[in-house]
């Protein structure tokens, strides 16, 4: 049974990389910060849907930015694949944390190849760090962005995982480890953080619809994105890890949609016009915008075998869809006189 070692096992490609790696019989280890308030629901939500695989989760208390407790763990589980999946996440807030962010993003993912190529001496193991389209910055002209496109970073957390992409790259060549990159597009889910544009608007939609809510407040809507679906690009991350040398690809749709766009698709399942309920506040802007992403990912067809099977309509009505029913269930318990509600977006 093949073990793989999972940071970030608690977001939204946490829970569909595990649910992978228990389908393919792997056993899977990962790390949770200590908080004040536990942050498991997405696994636990997993353990209850795949009850005969709960025993093959394992969860200990690690962070990325602890070098000292990361090689503790990586030497101790002796995992065949490790995954990198831990960062502060959010662009707009890594304006206010940079710090924290470089940390996390940029050292975290040196700290864990430090721990890898420390195991690798006995034993071979994989790496995947979990690299970004916003390392490209989106600038006019440099649609579609490939392998081949030159790296602009627009924020502390784009020049943070610039750096993790080539700290990943120069292990592998100056210590010959099996260590990839993914270059993943925007990915969604109805399990996607609540402060990201489409689980926003998704969750507003159906709030709206419900009447738990009046209006949305967004900043720039006329940014593009190339959103896909976060099942589908697990699958990538896996793939990347069973080729048969390491390298570094790109994961998208080749599509792009701009916010707006995608504003309208949500509304239009629940029956309204959203353009209705659409405030613009300043708040939501960033100093550095990213601009146009639509990625190419042709090279992770032809090598890899790669695609997408989930198109943007179907993406934000299973998204939709799924926030209608949570927003059901919101409104029915109001009615009893409980209190339920989604956490505040920013
Ligand atoms: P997410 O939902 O925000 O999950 C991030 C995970 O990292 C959470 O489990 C979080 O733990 C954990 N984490 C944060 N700081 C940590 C630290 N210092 N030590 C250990 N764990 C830490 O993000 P996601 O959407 O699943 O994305 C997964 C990875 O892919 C991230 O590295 C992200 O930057 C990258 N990425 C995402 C996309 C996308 O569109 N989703 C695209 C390209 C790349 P808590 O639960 O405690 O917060
Ligand atoms: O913003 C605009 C915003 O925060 C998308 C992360 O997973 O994907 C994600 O980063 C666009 C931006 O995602 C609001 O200005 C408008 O242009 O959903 P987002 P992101 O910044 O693209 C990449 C690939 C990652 O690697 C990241 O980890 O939407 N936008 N109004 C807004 N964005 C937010 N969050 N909130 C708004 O109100």
């Amino acid at each position: 049974m093949k073990r793989a070692f999972v940071t970030g096992i608690t977001g939204q490609d946490g829970y569909y990389l595990t649910r992978l790696l228990l389908e393919k019989g792997y056993d899977v280890h990962g790390i949770v910060r200590r908080t004040s308030s536990m942050n498991r629901r997405r696994i636990d939500q997993l353990k209850e849907e795949m009850p005969e695989s709960a025993d093959r989760i394992t969860m200990q208390y690690g962070d990325v930015t602890d070098a000292a407790a990361l090689i503790r763990v990586v030497m101790e589980l002796e995992p065949d694949e490790i995954y990198n999946l831990a960062a502060q996440s959010h662009v707009r807030v890594s304006f206010d944390k940079p710090g924290y962010t470089q940390a996390a993003n940029a050292e975290g993912c040196l700290n864990l190849l430090e721990a890898m190529r420390l195991l690798n001496q006995r034993k071979p193991v994989r790496f995947y760090q979990a690299s970004t389209s916003e390392m490209f910055g989106g600038l006019p002209g440099t649609v579609p962005q490939s392998e081949n496109t030159r790296f602009h970073p627009r924020s502390p957390y784009a020049t943070a995982k610039v750096a993790a992409f080539h700290h990943t790259v120069n292990y592998r060549e100056a210590y010959g480890l099996f260590a990839c990159n993914g270059i993943l597009f925007n990915h969604e889910s109805p399990l996607r953080g609540e402060n990201f544009v489409t689980r926003k608007i998704t969750l507003a939609a159906a709030r709206i619809k419900e009447g738990m809510q009046t209006d949305i407040s967004l900043g720039n809507l006329d940014a593009e994105r190339d959103w896909g679906y976060a099942a589908d690009y697990v699958e990538a991350m896996w793939m990347m890890l069973q080729h048969h040398e390491p390298d570094d690809f790109v994961i998208a749709t080749g599509e792009s949609h701009s916010v707006r766009d995608f504003l309208r698709e949500a509304f239009d399942r629940v029956g309204l016009n959203g353009e209705d309920y659409v405030r613009i506040d300043p708040k939501y802007l960033r100093p550095t915008e990213v601009l146009h992403l639509c990625g190419d990912p042709g090279k992770a067809r032809e090598v890899l075998g790669w695609t997408p099977k989930t198109s943007f309509t179907e993406l934000v009505q299973l998204m939709v869809d799924h926030d209608c029913e949570l927003a059901r269930r919101e409104r029915l318990y109001q009615e009893i006189g409980g209190q339920l509600s989604p956490g505040t977006a920013s």
